[in-house]
């Protein structure tokens, strides 16, 4: 199996962490997709990583459709419960961490436009969707020591992804202190191999 991917984009940490937590060998290739010389849409039409390309060459994308993937495919650490009830709950969290990166990641590519075309309204449609997920997160977890259940889940994974993308990119929001279990959550989070080792640079 391959990857490919970039160290920056939070989708493709959420599947180098789920690949480090499930103790799976995969080759990461490096892809930019914002080359002109990029390939990646010869395997993707949406021109998007991460995409896994299996070892008959099958591309699989996106991150949701590859992690699942990924978790049914090794039984240990399984992170997607069984229970249809359970998973839709943590695939619920996935949706909306990972919709809080869509949000972030439109604030960052508005801010490249030249300035005369950055659109203020349009970013703070993006920022207000980032404040509300990161309330919800907040009152969700609560003082819960997961983000679903009594174990770590691809909830955690998706959480802990979007504040360390936040943190990353965007270090005027100051989740931090505004929501002091979410910070105690990312600092746990980030005490595990698989988030270290996948810090974004
Ligand atoms: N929903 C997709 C989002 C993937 C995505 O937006 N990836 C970005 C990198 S952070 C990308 O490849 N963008 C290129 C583009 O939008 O053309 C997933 O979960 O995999």
């Amino acid at each position: 199996m391959k990857l490919l991917g970039s160290f920056t984009s939070p989708y493709v940490r959420k599947v180098r962490i789920v690949l480090a937590e499930k103790r799976m060998e995969c080759e990461f290739v490096k892809e930019d997709v914002w080359s002109p010389e990029s390939t990646i849409s010869q395997l993707n039409p949406l021109g998007k990583v991460p995409v896994l390309v299996l070892d008959d060459h099958t591309p699989i994308y996106d991150s949701r459709v590859i992690v699942e993937f990924l978790d049914s495919r090794a039984p240990i650490s399984k992170l997607i419960p069984d229970d249809n009830r359970e998973r839709a709950e943590v695939k619920t969290w996935e949706a909306l961490a990972d919709g809080t990166n869509d949000a972030a990641v439109a604030m960052l590519l508005e801010g490249k436009r030249e300035k005369h075309l950055q659109l203020q309204s349009w970013v703070d449609r993006q920022r207000a969707k980032v404040d509300r997920s990161l309330a919800e997160m907040s009152r969700a977890l609560g003082k819960n020591t997961w983000c679903h259940g009594k174990s770590f889940s691809l909830a955690d994974v998706t959480v802990g992804v979007a504040l360390g993308y936040l943190s990353f990119r965007f270090p005027s929001i100051e989740w931090q202190s505004q929501y002091p279990n979410l910070l105690a959550h990312y600092n746990k989070l980030m005490e595990r191999d698989s988030f270290k080792n996948t810090v974004p640079q």
